[in-house]
């Protein structure tokens, strides 16, 4: 949109004044922030009702991306930037004398997912929306976000995350919206006066689902798609039921918390309450949008797409299935066909822990007629596959077997698409994970690569490089993020190279000052900022950096003359609170880090910093100014990856196991530009097979290693008694599940690599110009475009109606 800095700054004072009756210069940040957000939404509001007006009124096939998880942080900056007013905004307000990014701190951070999975499918929006893809979120609104993390001696400790206290600015409340969830109860079936069968419920217990929407603003592009988050109530016909005080919190609370992480086990009857509150809402929803326009049931597909992002929303198979046999009268033939063409399904990990299954008894319990359907697909399942298949594959690939429903197994057989997150991911699905199923249905196995938003990860996250690429190579990247790969041409420009590693000292500088005011630990931005953000989780080796960290302190201690750059190393990582393991990691580091910082006799060459409660605000500062990417998983453990990327386009060298995305950035950068190191893929799983891993040699042989593990143990890391003993045993007694030591001695010896090539600062500077200029290729939009050629089939608007 268009408009003038006089005309918004007018808007703006009688935005203050409607909503507060207040003047400019006696309003709080809040209260600016508030104002402003209202303001931004009028700007918006006639493209959002043209977006699905225009949707409607040419029956565009549109995708519905079912997630349990968004986390798209704060949205303020991202939704000026992508109407093409955020320059605008930015200069009226420094002319008002507001602080503009004052304004925006005040934003609390939309925190309604644990990691990669949730700030994907918020990606994904912003890309979607971007394209001009006619594409839906359906999630749920909890009230509260991802705890809070602070630290206490070094201990995580959790406090509540209470986003939606001061409100929120975003969302809209539809209350004409709203539908009603059945749980629990009896269902059993009944003939019709027309001799159909159909499920009648005895005493269900109903809840009243209220939709809350948020527009997902596109690129300058005038689209406005829709993120659909569902919160429940008591509807006003239940009330009386529900006369306790303690009776009424249970069922308001159900949309309360996130579940922190897959690994919890805790309230496990709540999270499949929650799973099937919001799939029933999304769909019921769809369902009632579709009958607007006008076309039979049968040609749903060709209308509507569902994605299922992980098993959590797998019973959207069921429940489609529920209402077209129930609701809308298809024979089962016909409702199956037409869900498994809407249907489509990624899976994001390996982990078993992340698939999903439920106990028969509590399916049965809570969601009646579901398991009721889900039996059914079962045994048309097993009856279909008797002639094709033998029969002990078809008892592995069955939905319900030892007492369990296999969320993974329905979400594979209900839809018709299914892909992993990155070429190696795809591949082991095919090939180890799921291989039964690729047997049974080859064609239906596919891989789409994960992509980051570059107008967050760039854009507004990195202001000074962007200004950089644009003067450089023109603005033509902010469109089309593939052009970023012009900057390949100025890869032996000493002015370019210059001018990216003044950019990069810049941000660190930034970070260097956050540092010393959160943690008290004062770092220069002269040296190298080594950075591991993302969940902590074994698999993903934060142990394995703290090992070469502890390593170069005691080769520090024994020479400290060694001749090394100065390195800081950066954590940032929320431990899901049930996970014992992980917060025992998050522990130790914190000792280590208080031990390093404060050992005067290594004269400051090394700093260990724990950034607290890591979250996308905090990414957004720390990805700048990263140098070294530390991507360390074990290989063939994490799917994908998109940390990896963020920092590569932000110009940090990535150190990596060939895993997840890290091989195809290593296939796009080329090999000299990537540290790798460690164990493939083929040779963990030749580990597995031949069970001859033994951690104890490898410790053993080591001296080094010897004396990094034993400091765990012999007081030398103080205040870790349980702690440090837990790691050593995790290690040693227990044989190391994740084969730290086994990488240890290539990692150390590559780390060692990267202090020397730092040293060549144009070198280094250049390498960091080649991972920005080959980062294009990960950008989200090019993902969801080949999710909607291939999986969705659907095309992207044109035409946007009064534009
Ligand atoms: C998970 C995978 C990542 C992947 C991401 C998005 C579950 O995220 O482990 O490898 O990139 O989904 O597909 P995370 O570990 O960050 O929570």
């Amino acid at each position: 949109m268009k408009i003038t800095k006089e005309q918004f700054k007018k808007d703006f004072r009688k935005r203050l004044r409607e909503k507060f009756a207040i003047e400019l210069e006696d309003s709080s940040e809040t209260e600016q922030l508030v104002a402003l957000g209202a303001l931004v939404q009028a700007y918006y509001s006639d493209a959002w009702t043209d977006t699905w007006k225009e949707y409607l009124t040419n029956k565009k096939k549109q995708v519905y991306y079912f997630s349990i998880e968004f986390l798209p942080g704060k949205m303020l900056k991202s939704n000026l930037l992508n109407l093409g007013i955020l320059t605008t905004v930015q200069e009226s307000f420094k002319e008002l004398g507001i602080n503009f990014s004052a304004v925006c701190k005040a934003e609390p951070d939309m925190a309604l997912g644990n990691g990669g999975l949730g700030r994907l499918a918020s990606c994904f929006m912003d890309s979607i929306a971007s394209c001009g893809l006619p594409g839906n979120g359906n999630g749920i609104r909890y009230d509260y976000g991802l705890f809070k993390q602070k630290f206490v001696d070094g201990y995580q400790v959790e406090l509540p995350d209470e986003w939606l206290k001061g409100g929120n600015i975003w969302e809209v409340r539809k209350e004409s919206k709203a539908v009603n969830v059945l749980f629990g109860g009896n269902v059993y079936l009944r003939e019709n006066h027309r001799g159909q069968l159909k499920p009648v419920y005895e005493n269900p217990r109903i809840l009243r689902a209220v939709p809350y929407d948020t527009g997902m603003l596109g690129y300058e592009n005038d689209v406005v798609n829709t993120l659909r988050l569902w919160s429940v109530e008591i509807p006003a016909s239940e009330e009386y039921k529900y006369q306790s005080i303690e009776e009424r919190r249970k069922l308001e609370d159900l949309t309360a918390v996130l579940y922190p992480d897959d690994s919890s086990e805790q309230g496990r009857v709540v999270r499949l309450t929650q799973e099937y509150f919001f799939v029933s809402a999304g769909m019921q929803s769809i369902v009632r949008y579709y009958k607007k326009i006008g076309v039979p049931m049968e040609e749903l597909y060709e209308h509507i797409a569902i994605h299922i992002n992980d098993t959590h929303p797998a019973l959207c198979v069921a429940e489609l299935m529920r209402i077209l046999l129930d609701d809308e009268d298809l024979s089962w033939e016909r409702a199956w066909d037409i869900t498994v063409k809407v249907m489509s399904y990624t899976n994001h990990t390996i982990m078993a822990e992340a698939l999903e299954k439920w106990p028969v008894h509590m399916m049965q319990e809570l969601l009646p007629r579901m398991y009721q359907i889900i039996q059914e697909i079962d045994r048309r399942f097993l009856e279909e596959m008797a002639h094709l298949a033998d029969q002990d594959l078809i008892e592995r690939t069955r939905i319900i077997k030892d007492n369990q429903v296999h969320m993974a197994h329905l979400a594979i057989i209900g839809s018709h698409s299914t892909n992993g997150v990155a070429k190696l991911h795809s591949d082991l699905l095919r090939t180890v994970v799921l291989k039964d199923f690729s047997t049974l249905y080859p064609e239906r196995f596919n891989n789409k690569t994960n992509g980051i938003a570059q107008r967050r990860w760039l854009q507004l996250s990195n202001e000074p490089l962007s200004h950089l690429l644009d003067k450089t190579i023109g603005c033509s990247w902010r469109k089309n993020p593939e052009d970023i790969h012009l900057l390949m041409n100025y890869q032996n420009d000493e002015a370019v190279l210059t001018g990216l590693g003044e950019v990069k000292w810049e941000n660190k500088k930034r970070l260097a000052d956050y540092i010393l005011k959160t943690n008290g630990v004062a770092v220069s931005p002269d040296a190298i900022f080594d950075v591991q953000i993302k969940r902590l989780h074994a698999y993903k080796r934060q142990l394995l950096n703290l090992l070469n960290i502890l390593t170069i302190y005691f080769e520090l201690k024994d020479n400290p003359k060694k001749v090394m750059e100065p390195r800081v190393f950066i954590f940032g990582a929320k431990a899901a609170p049930s996970y014992t393991y992980a917060k025992t990691i998050i522990k130790c580091i914190n000792e280590v880090a208080n031990m390093i910082n404060n050992d005067e006799s290594i004269n400051h060459r090394i700093k260990v910093v724990f950034l607290e409660n890591y979250n996308v605000s905090l990414a957004e500062m720390i990805i700048p100014a990263a140098d070294v990417s530390e991507q360390i998983s074990l290989a063939s453990k994490e799917a994908s990856g998109t940390s990896n990327m963020k920092l590569m386009l932000n110009g940090a060298v990535t150190v990596a196991t060939l895993d997840g995305a890290n091989i195809e950035i290593r296939d796009a950068v080329g090999n000299d530009n990537i540290f790798i190191f460690g164990l493939r893929e083929d040779e963990v799983y030749r580990y597995y097979e031949s069970k001859d891993y033994s951690a104890i040699k490898t410790y053993e042989q080591n001296p080094m290693l010897q004396r990094v593990l034993n400091a765990f143990i012999d007081g030398t890391i103080p205040n870790i008694y349980r702690e440090g003993q837990e790691v050593f045993d995790s290690l040693i007694k227990y044989n190391d599940e994740y084969f730290v030591l086994r990488d240890y001695d290539a990692y150390v010896e590559t780390q060692r690599k990267v202090d020397a090539t730092y040293r060549d600062t144009s070198r280094w500077q250049k390498m960091s110009l080649i991972n920005i200029a080959n980062a294009g290729r990960f950008s989200s939009d090019l993902t969801v475009e080949r999710y909607a050629e291939d999986i969705w089939k659907i095309d992207s608007s044109k035409i946007i109606v009064g534009k």
